[in-house]
């Protein structure tokens, strides 16, 4: 929703999962075998996983802006992108669960301090690479800020501890000042407050 957002696409949201529910309709299923969201439609093409999606509307339409056309500045954006995905990502969205999702009276504060010790870490790695530029890879929003910048919000709105990371924090206040991610990302979680499941 952030990439269509900030590429100024014309789009049509179907609002699917949670309280909206529908992930197991077989019609669903038959666009996304996982049952769960994002899948993206665009004409004939159907694609599922979310950084995948962000991937290809940034190449189809953002060539020159979320897309950097320069082959090494798009390889620092992948690698920023795996890394979201393969190290990042499990490491927040575990304290996301443990601490916001998970009723406070089942939560297990061993499994909360595990995720921010890791989380700590990605976040100091994040850190050292926004001291010198503004965006993960170089001078502009990229593909890669989307994927990772996506956790902000809920990072920094949640009722945790948080360690130290200046270069994070004011990424994030770039990224707050932007529309898009203030539509697409600034979004109230309320409903998943204390909830494993719908
Ligand atoms: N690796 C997948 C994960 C997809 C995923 O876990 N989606 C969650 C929402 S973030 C979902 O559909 N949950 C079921 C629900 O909301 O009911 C991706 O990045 O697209």
């Amino acid at each position: 929703m952030w990439a269509l957002e900030e590429l100024g696409l014309d789009y049509e949201h179907v609002p699917l999962g949670g309280s909206y529910k529908g992930l197991d309709n077989p019609a669903y299923l038959a666009l996304n075998p996982n049952g769960l969201v994002p899948t993206l439609q665009d004409g004939d093409l159907t694609v599922w996983e979310s950084h995948a999606t962000v991937r290809y509307l940034a190449a189809a339409y953002g060539a020159g802006t979320l897309w950097p056309q320069d082959v090494r500045e798009r390889a620092i954006a992948d690698q920023w992108t795996d890394w979201t995905a393969t190290t990042y990502q499990p490491a927040w969205v575990k304290v996301f669960w443990s601490a916001v999702r998970t009723p406070v009276e089942q939560q297990d504060l061993v499994i909360i301090a595990d995720g921010l010790a890791a989380t700590g870490k990605c976040l100091a790695i994040l850190d050292r690479q926004l001291d010198a530029r503004p965006f993960l890879a170089g001078g502009s929003l990229t593909y890669a800020d989307i994927v990772a910048g996506v956790s902000l919000y809920r990072w920094f709105t949640m009722e945790i501890e948080r360690p130290a990371a200046p270069n994070v924090a004011r990424w994030y206040e770039r990224l707050s000042e932007r529309e898009a991610f203030r539509k697409a990302v600034m979004v109230s979680y309320a409903e998943l407050v204390g909830r494993l499941a719908f």
